[in-house]
């Protein structure tokens, strides 16, 4: 249809959306993202390389707008709904995570865009777990959120309306699109009234608080939203100074000089006023604020090697140890841009340079990069990680769950009957990387 916007701005308008509600809804996420946008603007100020390096490769524009959520459903037909939804705004399930290993019971995918274009311009990802209701021991009490889960619906009428026009229109055009956004935010708005009684909560909430903060609310909340930081390490540091109180821990690799996959941390669950059905009141923890630094993605030689270092190091007290400990194991690691390309660890996006451009078909495929790299015709820039680590996200996960005992022993991955709920397969991540260096390798004459 000719008047069909397009998912790209469907996605910029809904994640700008999300983003002033989750502002109003958690003031704190408000500061936190002030913070984050002073941080870059020194680092960027400090460091007139990076900010042309960033220039460069498309990231700088994209920094500011850039940003993951998280939310939790509790059976197939929310999932697959969600799909839907997210399709609509060119966001693809990509990657299954399976967070019963670390005694969450939930498995997740990230729903992102996937194309060069659409990543430069927003990458909006939404980190979105289903729970496995099958990991509940007690039976009577999974009959019980099972029932609850049966009788609800997360979605306005209007918004599975808009869905159906979508299919059928392919697309929507921008007065739908508008409407679309606004009715696609209710389902992740927060409810201060749970649907059930204090007692069916408590008897959740003590099975696993993950469950009562799926099983009892009227939508699936958006329980945190996270900008993207050139200095992880410097925010967590200035954090307190903002009246904001930090996990202990920063998740995932330790600082490098090219830094690689993703590092995350957090500010604690807020515990929030709620009221039971039958008028009771009390509170609830799930909502809370995370910032993330990214870097390069690694290929799955580098990932394992990655893995391997992690569990390695295993996991420190306090921040400080941690991170120096981290930096010793994975010294292992090398942390050069040169050599982790040349020994296949990481994946880049090739270009051609002025030079390159005039030399253009003195360029023929199986031609080695390096060599046309030292001649000044071709630049190799990192491609960015645009997904999550399964450790990393069990860490925040239990820093606001108060989990950390969680029973480890039921741990499965099932990614079967989380891509049959979802009524789709999840793309492979590393697939995706691999197709990205190709294409620029294609556009430079090289494949
Ligand atoms: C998701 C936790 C994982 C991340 O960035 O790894 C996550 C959740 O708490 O629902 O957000
Ligand atoms: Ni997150």
């Amino acid at each position: 249809m000719a008047n069909n916007i397009t998912a790209d701005e469907i996605r910029e308008k809904f994640s700008h959306a999300m983003s002033a509600m989750y502002q109003q809804e958690v003031p704190q996420y408000g500061t936190l993202l002030e913070l984050v946008a002073d941080v870059n603007l020194a680092v960027l100020e400090n460091d007139p390389q990076l900010q042309q390096q960033l220039e460069n490769a498309d990231e700088l524009a994209r920094l500011n707008v850039e940003r993951h959520g998280a939310i939790r459903v509790g059976k197939a037909e929310e999932l697959a709904t969600l799909r839907r939804i997210f399709a609509v705004m060119g966001m693809l399930p990509v990657g299954y995570y399976d967070l019963s290993q670390a005694g969450v019971p939930v498995h997740s995918t990230a729903f992102r865009p996937i194309d060069d274009t659409s990543l430069a311009r927003n990458p909006f990802r939404v980190f979105t777990s289903l729970l496995r209701l099958e990991l509940i021991e007690n039976e009577s009490l999974r009959k019980k959120a099972a029932a609850i889960l049966a009788k609800r619906n997360i979605f306005t009428p209007r918004c599975r309306g808009l869905l159906d026009i979508y299919d059928q229109q392919k697309g929507l055009n921008e007065t739908q699109a508008d409407e679309f956004v606004r009715e696609a935010l209710e389902t992740f708005r927060w409810h201060s009234h749970a649907t059930v009684n204090a007692q069916t909560y408590q008897a959740l909430h003590d099975q696993h608080r993950l469950i009562a903060d799926v099983v009892c609310f009227q939508g699936c909340h958006i329980n945190h939203l996270t900008p993207r930081t050139l200095d992880i390490d410097r925010v967590q540091a200035l954090m307190p100074e903002y009246g904001i109180s930090p996990k202990a821990i920063i998740e995932g690799p330790p600082r490098r000089e090219f830094p690689i996959l993703l590092r995350q941390t957090s500010f604690k669950a807020l515990e929030e006023p709620i009221l039971f059905a039958g008028e009771h009141h009390g509170t609830h923890t799930a909502r809370f604020g995370e910032i993330e630094q990214r870097g390069v993605a690694l290929t799955p030689k580098g990932r394992a090697l990655y893995d391997e270092l992690l569990l390695a190091a295993g996991s420190g007290k306090d921040n400080l140890s941690h991170q120096h400990h981290l930096q010793e194991v994975f010294s292992r690691l090398p942390d050069s841009d040169t050599l982790l390309r040349r020994q296949g660890l990481a994946y880049f996006r090739y270009r051609l340079t002025p030079a390159g451009e005039m030399h253009r078909s003195g360029i023929k495929p199986g031609d080695d990069p390096q060599l046309l790299i030292e001649r000044g015709w071709l630049v190799a820039q990192p491609i960015t990680y645009e997904d999550f680590l399964p450790v990393s996200a069990a860490g925040i996960f239990q820093s606001n769950l108060g989990c950390e005992s969680g029973s480890r022993s039921h741990g499965h991955a099932s990614r079967e009957a989380f891509e049959q709920a979802l009524g789709a397969t999840v793309a492979n991540e590393f697939e995706l990387y691999q197709q990205a260096e190709d294409r620029s390798k294609r556009r430079c004459g090289l494949l």
